[in-house]
């Protein structure tokens, strides 16, 4: 007796065993064109972002922490599938009635959890098209979508606020649509009175700057044009609340088996109408307001797994799908009421951006009770949640799926001595041929094209003029102001090789 006590202790004690999977729930939430400096937690000093700050205090706050693509599309499909969006064509931003992207078949992070025997959802923007190679059927049942690559739930707003419909799809049918009054998207102004935001310009709450000026819905317009439906649309202030009542519900309906939760907020994109409950509650107009109001989310959801007594068997992962933007569309007052408020903290560029505002942008993670506080300056990146969470609960990765997503698990729980990324290519959208490409302590940018979007996240998006290759080494020069691409030949020409195997070699360049 004594003896097998001994052998248990034993047991109990080695670190195999304390290494073994362990299957805790899973929440990522992801934020839509949140910046590095966004948090009060990472400099902004004007608002708080209590509830986040107060997630960063409870867990690993990555100070280089990256999504892999400076627009939504690309990094929610890496997210998904683990690899590269640039491998794959038809992964920059959809349009309002793009067919779904990631196809039933391929290997997803959702699908092998769901394997694992895990519950899983998608709630909020999803914004990686819908349907077969027509696009989504608005008025029928959409397949494929998230429910044929390993969701078992959704609830989701399809495109984004700013693309046409604003309706809600649960599992695969609009919510509440009434069949009397089917959805119609046309590819043009459907009738001579059909209003858009060109020509009821007066008539708009919130008027645009550039694009958007079609259809408008609850005042305001949007991309493309659609009409019917109306019993199923939403009211843009009401997303947020909408997105944590249902992941609340959803969370608490069965408490049997681990789940993982997606939450794809939509703060804070364009068009920014968050609830009038935030509305002037931030000094710097509706963009910080709506940044509010992702913060109350999240303190939401936190506060339901306290409620739930989940909250130490639940690893939760804060990050965002690009970095900032102020005007990206609409007159909303983010460049006006800006003030000193940098976004993306001390990085250069933004939104569309392959310097460091474009990707490296807030990344938590807090398990309570196994993750221990602290600040990591490890290179973790949206796309090695695959690798990683596969390996925390013990499962394998198929054959040739997730080939970009780095196992990183240790840095993501914060152990000591653990190590991030060893490299790291940034993409903007598309097929631009922009990338940036991080090793270690030096950043290789390469611009095919000569020119950089939002590179001043301060100013009006403008496209700029740049080199087209650069260096810059980020623990000195964090804000990429100094290009040592002359100074370091051997590093740049190391580093153009090693993009080039990854991303292709750069094309000749024309004229
Ligand atoms: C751009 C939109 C911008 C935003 C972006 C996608 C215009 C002029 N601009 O084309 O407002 O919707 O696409 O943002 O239409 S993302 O975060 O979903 O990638
Ligand atoms: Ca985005």
């Amino acid at each position: 007796m004594r003896c097998l006590l001994c052998i248990v202790l034993a047991i109990v004690g080695s670190p195999a065993l304390l290494a073994a999977p362990r299957r805790p729930n899973i929440v990522v939430i992801m934020a839509d064109d949140l910046g590095w400096g966004d948090l009060s937690c990472q400099g902004a000093s004007t608002y708080q972002t209590t509830q986040i700050d107060r997630l960063a205090a409870e867990g690993v706050r990555f100070t280089s922490g990256y999504c892999t693509a400076s627009t939504c599309t690309p990094t929610r499909y890496s997210l998904l599938t683990g690899v590269y969006a640039f491998r794959t064509a038809g992964t920059g931003v959809a349009p309002p009635a793009a067919p779904a992207i990631i196809l039933p078949g391929v290997p997803t992070l959702p699908g092998l959890l769901q394997g694992a025997g895990y519950r899983t959802a998608v709630i909020g923007k999803w914004h990686l098209g819908l349907g077969g190679p027509g696009g989504p059927q608005w008025n029928e049942e959409i397949a494929p979508g998230p429910i044929d690559i390993g969701f078992d739930h959704c609830f989701l707003l399809p495109t984004t606020n700013d693309r046409v419909p604003q309706v809600y799809l649960q599992d695969r049918r609009v919510l509440n649509l009434d069949p009397a009054d089917p959805i119609r998207i046309h590819a043009n102004k459907p009738s001579g009175d059909h209003p858009t935001g060109l020509d009821r310009r007066g008539s708009l709450k919130m008027d645009w700057t550039h694009g958007h000026n079609q259809t408008i819905h609850n005042g305001i317009s949007r991309i493309g044009f659609y009409t019917g439906g109306e019993r199923a649309r939403f009211r843009d202030e009401d997303l947020a609340a909408e997105w944590v009542k249902r992941s609340v519900d959803w969370m608490e309906a069965d408490r049997d088996r681990p789940f993982f939760l997606f939450f794809a907020a939509h703060e804070p994109h364009v068009p920014r109408m968050p609830h009038e409950r935030f509305q002037g509650k931030s000094p710097h107009g509706f963009r910080t307001d709506s940044i509010l109001e992702l913060d109350w989310c999240v303190g939401e959801l936190m506060a339901a797994l306290d409620r739930l007594g989940i909250a130490e068997d639940t690893l939760v992962v804060l990050c965002s799908d690009n970095g900032p933007v102020m005007d990206d569309g609409y007159a909303d007052g983010a460049l006006e009421k800006l003030g000193g408020h940098r976004a993306a903290g001390p990085f250069k560029g933004g939104k569309y951006s392959v310097y460091e505002g474009g990707t490296r942008t807030p990344f938590l993670t807090r398990w309570k009770g196994t993750i221990r506080p602290g600040v990591s300056t490890e290179v973790v990146a949206t796309i090695d949640l695959f690798a990683s969470l596969a390996s925390l609960i013990g499962v394998g990765i198929p054959v040739g799926a997730a080939s970009d997503s780095m196992d990183v698990l240790g840095a993501l729980l914060g152990e000591p001595g653990e190590k991030g990324r060893t490299e790291l290519v940034q993409q903007d959208n598309g097929s631009s041929g922009n990338f940036g490409f991080r090793t270690g302590r030096w950043k290789l940018v390469r611009h095919d094209s000569g020119a950089a979007r939002n590179v001043i996240v301060e100013r009006k998006l403008a496209t700029t003029k740049v080199p087209r290759f650069q260096l810059f080494d980020l623990e000195k020069d964090p804000g990429e102001t100094t290009d040592l691409l002359e100074r370091q030949p051997e590093v740049a020409e190391k580093m153009k090789q090693r993009l080039a195997e990854l991303v292709g070699p750069p094309p000749e360049r024309k004229g």
